[in-house]
């Protein structure tokens, strides 16, 4: 029996979920005698130092917490769960963590993208049995804005290279804690924490020093769900964003059977858009969140959920708040929810104001789950212009002219999957969106959706050399090439393909395959 410690912020269904997989089965904590009593205790932190403090400071964790990590019973701290042993973290300047290791948690500062998310290596420091059966070449999934920096080298288990090399992981007697996520590192995190499960008599029989990790460009599988005519969920795929052929909804699989498809072929995280969402009332969809719950049983790398993330109002009158409605999806196994429409027209009225409100759902679910669960999924148009000086958005200089000849073109903002433009450029929304709280944008482009012919790589430097935050491709993917010219011509940490995928015409392996020699990715 594992003990897991919620504190009720985030996705914890997939940590039980990967213990569940080890035939070990899971108590949640729901008051302090669970934590006294416990014989295994594995502390998935998500979210914000600040307020993870906070609540087990209100619960009255605190103390039983230290006591039993004292008593030299095993512990295993995930993410957050690793911060909280610290003293204190810049991320929540006066608040104390636990005060077991000597140190704090440090924000990153470099010329990097933060938050660090994806895929990269360890270089282990000293021998742990944590680490018996893995080959040494593994990648781990890493979501984070700070480090921990403890004051005494010794507890140092791995680091890992991301414009600096990082502590990635302590040991401490008793104490195992990991910046990556295991429960989000497919086989490799699935054995970490076997190991950790496993009777503590095994000796470590594995150790090895490498040289720098590096950072994997992650490719992601983006399934568009909907109902079909008969009112089945099904996966679908547009033209240019029309998912209708001779009138019917295209129907390319199941979601939860395609889920599980491309996470054994090696996808790098996952995408579920609920393309019918800005129509329906999400909290009460319960087959979207049924989805989520069935495909985090066992796919066990991130997971995104957009469609319908926004405050509304249902059919009774009831209020729901956009962080309810993401509440209820990382409730259900998502580890990040993507905004769409609602972004635009925040942004908007940010323009307007210049006033952060800290009332939308943006900064509303950035504060209690982190940037890091914050994706802002943009879908523009290109507009021609004949000169910079025609309009007031960001413009850029074209390669692919215009109907009337032109070289300039902007990207306009579309809400409501398409249907409706706005005056607000692709830019400018993912400028306003990072200043908001957004962790990373979900750039597709309407004009390439579903075309194969590339990705529309303009686009994809203007926005990603606007922002400092990571940068999804997305839209038009026909073959290998495509994934090669995308992350050699711009700086786009991932790339999202969905039709490819759906028809089998490239596989998720060949494409890392042709990429392996090229590009760092992960190997599944
Ligand atoms: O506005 O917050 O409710 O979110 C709705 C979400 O649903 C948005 O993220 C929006 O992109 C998406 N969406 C809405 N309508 C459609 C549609 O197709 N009719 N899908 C739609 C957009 C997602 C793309 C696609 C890539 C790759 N499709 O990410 O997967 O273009 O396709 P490809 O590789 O086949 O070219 P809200």
């Amino acid at each position: 029996m594992i003990t897991l410690l919620d504190y009720g912020a985030g996705n914890v269904r997939s940590v039980i979920n990967a213990i569940e997989s080890l035939g070990a089965r899971v108590k949640i904590v729901s008051d302090i005698n669970d934590i006294l009593s416990a014989t295994q205790l594995v502390f998935p932190g998500v979210g914000n130092f600040g307020s993870m403090m906070r609540i087990l400071n209100q619960k009255n964790y605190v103390g039983p917490l230290k006591d039993y990590i004292r008593s030299g019973r095993p512990f295993f701290g995930i993410c957050l769960g690793l911060h909280a042993l610290f003293e204190s973290s810049e991320e929540a300047p006066g608040r104390n963590g636990l005060g077991l290791i000597p140190g704090y948690a440090k924000k990153f500062d470099i010329d990097f993208s933060v938050p660090h998310i994806g895929w990269n290596g360890i270089n282990i420091k000293k021998p742990s049995r944590i680490f018996n059966g893995l080959g040494g070449d593994e990648k781990f999934y890493f979501v984070h804005s700070f480090y921990v920096a403890p004051e005494d080298d010794s507890v140092v288990l791995t680091t890992t290279d991301y414009g600096l090399e990082f502590v990635s992981s302590i040991q401490k007697e008793n104490i195992t804690a990991t910046q990556f996520h295991p429960e989000k590192s497919g086989d490799a995190g699935i054995k970490i924490l076997k190991n950790f499960i496993e009777p503590a008599d095994k000796e470590a029989t594995w150790v090895r020093v490498s040289g720098k990790t590096r950072l994997s460009k992650r490719i992601i599988a983006c399934l568009d769900v909907r109902s079909d005519d008969r009112g089945d969920l099904v996966v679908t795929k547009g033209d240019q964003y029309d998912v209708r052929e001779n009138g019917n909804v295209r129907n390319l699989g199941k979601p939860v059977d395609l889920a599980r498809r491309y996470y054994k072929e090696g996808a790098d995280e996952i995408t579920f858009l609920n393309i019918t969402g800005f129509r329906d009332f999400p909290i009460e969809d319960i087959p979207m969140m049924a989805v989520l719950r069935r495909t985090s049983e066992n796919v066990f790398v991130p997971l995104t959920i957009g469609g319908g993330i926004k405050d509304y109002t249902d059919k009774k009158g009831i209020k729901y708040s956009a962080l309810e409605v993401a509440a209820a999806y990382f409730r259900s196994g998502a580890d990040k929810i993507s905004i769409g429409s609602d972004a635009v027209l925040i942004a908007e009225d940010y323009i307007k104001t210049g006033i952060k409100t800290g009332k939308s759902s943006i900064e509303r679910i950035s504060e209690v789950y982190g940037a890091q669960a914050v994706v802002v999924s943009i879908d523009p148009r290109r507009v021609y212009v004949s000169s910079p000086e025609d309009v007031r958005h960001h413009v850029i200089k074209t390669d692919t002219k215009g109907p009337k000849g032109e070289t300039y073109c902007w990207y306009q903002c579309t809400v409501k999957g398409g249907r409706e433009g706005r005056d607000l450029d692709a830019v400018t929304l993912a400028q306003v969106c990072e200043k908001l709280g957004a962790g990373e944008i979900l750039l597709n482009c309407i004009d390439k959706d579903g075309t194969n012919s590339g990705f529309d790589i303009e686009l994809i430097n203007a926005v990603k050399n606007a922002v400092t935050i990571p940068v999804i491709a997305s839209s038009g993917a026909g073959c290998v090439e495509h994934f090669l010219e995308v992350f050699t011509k711009t700086q786009a940490e991932s790339a999202l393909a969905a039709g490819i995928f759906h028809r089998k015409e490239v596989p998720i392996a060949v494409v890392k395959d042709f990429l392996k020699d090229k590009v760092e990715i992960r190997l599944a």
